[in-house]
């Protein structure tokens, strides 16, 4: 946890630059979804989860309202909960509210400040439950047992967050949580399902244009942050239904030949180039199983809303 904690803003911004500079020097070019999410860019997710054409959110939400008793009794009392990303906190809550005699609420999110915030949300609805914010990237979990506080955990990972990851890495990524919730554990995973392309590719290009901002505040936020001189005016938000590979992509596609800046170097787009800034990867039961099965947990109950778009699932080390 201690790598996790000493994460401020300054490395951070390494950080990102590191990855932003790897991305854009590969072909094709290519940027990590996980910074999206600055204040910007977190405030806009929260409006594309209110969209009508964005499903998951609410989806997931109604599910976890409906079946939240029979997690409970799956999860079994005295869990604590550890979330990985943080969110508004609306969903933990339903599940700690859920939840019998949970112990602790702990959210591991890459945005200092944002860890915190969520903490504190969930503090003030849970008075006495211990609850604690870590800066940190849960896609580099520390692999010994880190300094929760005590209890069984049942790790949370709901949004299809799992979804921005291809499978190999999903596949770390859901080991690497086994690891690090430790003996005992359990672990709520959210995936959304493979439905409609209209109503896949509706979600992610909305009609008001807000998952276009969303997806251009990347750019933005390298001007921001990186001091770097993308025009925005210059790169149009694109989302694809991928079928072979069951995944929404989301491209940034530049406009016309242009060079841009950043971090000291030159980045050469040629007309229509496009940046795949976010991959969503959409689940059927049986692929969620055969990856949660392939990263060493069983599954022990999955649960689908009535129009069968969205998945809980609850796994057991
Ligand atoms: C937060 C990764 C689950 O993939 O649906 C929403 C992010 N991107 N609209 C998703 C997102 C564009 C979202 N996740």
């Amino acid at each position: 946890m201690n790598q996790l904690a000493a994460m401020g803003p300054i490395v951070a911004r390494a950080h990102f630059a590191n990855d932003l500079v790897e991305g854009l020097s590969a072909t094709p070019k290519t940027t990590p979804p996980k910074w999206f999410y600055d204040a910007e860019g977190s405030r806009l997710f929260g409006e594309i989860t209110r969209l009508e054409e964005y499903y998951p959110t609410r989806t997931e939400m109604a599910l976890l309202k409906q079946v939240g008793p029979e997690i409970a009794e799956a999860a079994g009392p005295g869990r604590v909960v550890v979330e990985y990303g943080s969110g508004s906190g609306d969903k933990a809550a339903l599940l700690l509210s859920a939840l019998t005699a949970p112990a602790a609420y702990v959210c591991l999110e890459i945005d200092p400040g944002a860890a915190q915030a969520t903490a504190d949300t969930v503090a003030a609805r849970f008075p006495g439950l211990p609850t604690r914010g870590v800066a940190g990237d849960f896609t580099h979990l520390p692999q010994d047992p880190p300094a929760l506080p005590r209890g069984p955990r049942l790790g949370f990972f709901p949004g299809s967050t799992l979804g921005n990851f291809d499978p190999a890495e999903a596949q770390t990524l859901l080991s690497d949580m086994r690891g690090h919730l430790g003996a005992g554990a359990a672990l709520l995973l959210g995936a959304d399902l493979v439905k409609d392309a209209a109503v896949l590719e509706a979600a992610y290009d909305d009609a008001k244009g807000v998952t276009a901002d969303f997806n251009l505040n990347l750019l933005a936020r390298a001007n921001r942050d990186l001091g770097a001189d993308f025009d925005l005016t210059a790169f149009a938000h694109e989302a694809r239904w991928n079928p072979e590979a069951s995944r929404i992509e989301m491209h940034l596609r530049s406009l016309k030949d242009q060079t841009v800046h950043l971090a000291g170097k030159a980045f050469a787009f040629t007309a229509g180039e496009t940046i795949h800034t976010e991959s969503s990867y959409k689940f059927t039961p049986k692929s969620l199983q055969d990856l949660a099965e392939k990263a060493g947990w069983k599954l022990q109950q999955l649960w689908t809303d009535p129009k069968d778009w969205f998945a809980l699932a609850i796994l057991t080390a």
